[in-house]
């Protein structure tokens, strides 16, 4: 009588066990720590992963996918590339990218003739110089691969609409290629198409994978690095994912392909026919997922992120203090033009201004303002910044200026990006153009003659 009153709140007990012990699983899935990569490498990490398939991704009955394709294009050694493009004393050379002392720091990434050395992503600064005395180390500019990933993102518009497209890295990026092709045949020839617009616009080369689902194409790129396109097709799966290593699967590190080896599951195809059960014990809901991507079973989209952007900011702190009008607009300035050139960048305007002072005695003063119409103009968000410090107490020679810091909110997608001409009957500034020069060659490459 008792146990009976007491049977479903055991159920539900199990039940909630379950879900959290899900949620739970889910939620520590990306372990950033099994990533095999010293702790000053991920603090490099320049975007973090957002986007892996989640269980709730899945739609469990479907196990047959036809007619869908994606393309997965990631750059061949992408900040060594770039740094090569824009060096021609640096091509054909091998090159890292990342410290430049050859004491301390790390190797962020090689060009491929680096790596015929034996130079790796994650090797200290010192072990790379010692096992290749001739490679050549540069500094890593990150704005300027920021402006490559940028420039793909728009070129991929030129294909598919926006929602087709998902940026997964600063160097990756998957494209739902279904709306414009009926068959393999005609997605490799937009595959090809697309890395040609690369080398266009950018002059870089990448490398494409091509299947059916995002996890098959995530792998498929590896295939033929660099400048390769590989294409995984249902037939295959069989011949081509089933004999790779559990590793070669987006998300299994080197601890989970222990793991699996403990269980016997060596190969992708070990795992695509393991006991769900015996894979649900061991991993949780991840288990069934990593059975599902192996099996090409992976049917998750294209991931948006829905999080928007609620403000921007930037803050810089001199190496000498200031308090000369002239010094202070000039600084006024250049935080404002930063704070531009990243909204123009993810094309939005800001409605509403913050500028923030701290003097050398490390106190702060702040004071904000409505933009007359939102913007992400240079020299609109100047004006009502310099109306603003009028209002702050003056630095003086004995009470100087120490940090500028601008954030901008109330952000909306910018009306002019897609109508340019039709309603802006104010001079055009090549904006866009200052901002190419600065991503390239840094901050003070050039300025707007503002004046004021
Ligand atoms: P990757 O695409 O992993 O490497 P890569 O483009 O240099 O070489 P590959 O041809 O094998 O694709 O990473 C892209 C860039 O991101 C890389 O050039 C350096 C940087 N990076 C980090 O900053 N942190 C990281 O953890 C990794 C893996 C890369
Ligand atoms: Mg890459
Ligand atoms: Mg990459």
């Amino acid at each position: 009588m008792n146990l009976t009153f007491k049977f479903p709140y055991i159920i539900i007990a199990i039940n909630i066990y379950g879900i959290y012990m899900d949620k739970l699983s889910s939620f520590f899935f990306i372990q950033r720590k099994e990533d095999g990569l010293p702790d000053i490498f991920r603090r490099v990490r320049l975007m973090p992963l957002y986007s892996f398939p989640h269980f709730k991704d899945f739609n469990l009955k479907i196990t047959e996918l036809k007619n869908r394709f994606f393309i997965h294009l990631d750059f061949d050694a992408f900040f060594a590339q770039v740094e090569q493009r824009d060096n021609p004393n640096l091509r054909g050379r091998p090159v890292s990218v990342g410290s430049t002392t050859g004491e301390k720091g790390i190797v962020m990434t090689a060009s491929y003739e680096a790596r015929a050395f034996g130079i790796e992503t994650g090797m200290s600064a010192w072990e790379a110089k010692r096992i290749c005395p001739q490679l050549i180390s540069v500094p890593c500019y990150g704005p300027k691969y920021e402006s490559v990933t940028q420039s793909l993102m728009r070129g991929l518009k030129t294909f598919v609409p926006d929602d087709c497209i998902e940026q997964y890295s600063v160097d990756e990026v998957f494209v739902d290629i279904t709306p414009i092709v009926k068959n393999f045949d005609q997605a490799r020839e937009v595959g090809e198409k697309i890395k040609q617009k690369v080398r266009d616009l950018e002059d870089l080369t990448c490398s494409i994978g091509l299947s059916y689902n995002k996890s098959y194409a995530k792998m498929a790129t590896k295939f033929q690095k660099p400048d390769g396109l590989s294409v995984v097709t249902q037939q295959d799966r069989e011949s081509v994912i089933y004999p790779m290593r559990t590793k070669k699967l987006w998300g299994i590190g080197h601890r989970i392909e222990r793991r699996l080896g403990a269980l016997n599951i060596l190969t992708l195809g070990d795992l695509a026919k393991a006991n769900p059960a015996a894979l649900r014990k061991e991993f949780g809901i991840n288990g069934i997922v990593f059975q599902k991507m192996a099996r090409g079973e992976d049917t998750s989209g294209i991931f948006k992120k829905t999080a928007k952007e609620k403000c921007l900011n930037h803050h810089h702190t001199m190496q000498h203090n200031i308090y000369t009008e002239e010094d202070i607009k000039k600084e006024i300035r250049r935080v404002g033009e930063y704070v531009c050139r990243k909204l123009r960048d993810k094309e939005l305007v800001a409605g509403h201004l913050y500028l923030v002072i701290r003097y050398d005695n490390l106190k702060y003063a702040g004071y904000d303002a409505r933009l007359k119409q939102p913007t992400n103009d240079d020299r609109e968000i100047f004006e009502t910044a310099l109306r603003l410090f009028r209002r702050f107490p003056r630095p003086s020679e004995k009470h100087k200026a120490r940090m500028f810091g601008m954030t901008v909110f109330d952000l909306h997608a910018d009306p002019r990006r897609e109508n340019l001409e039709l309603f802006d009957k104010k001079i055009n500034f090549p904006y866009r153009e200052m901002d190419k020069l600065k991503y390239k060659y840094g901050e003070s490459i050039i300025r707007l003659g503002l004046a004021v």
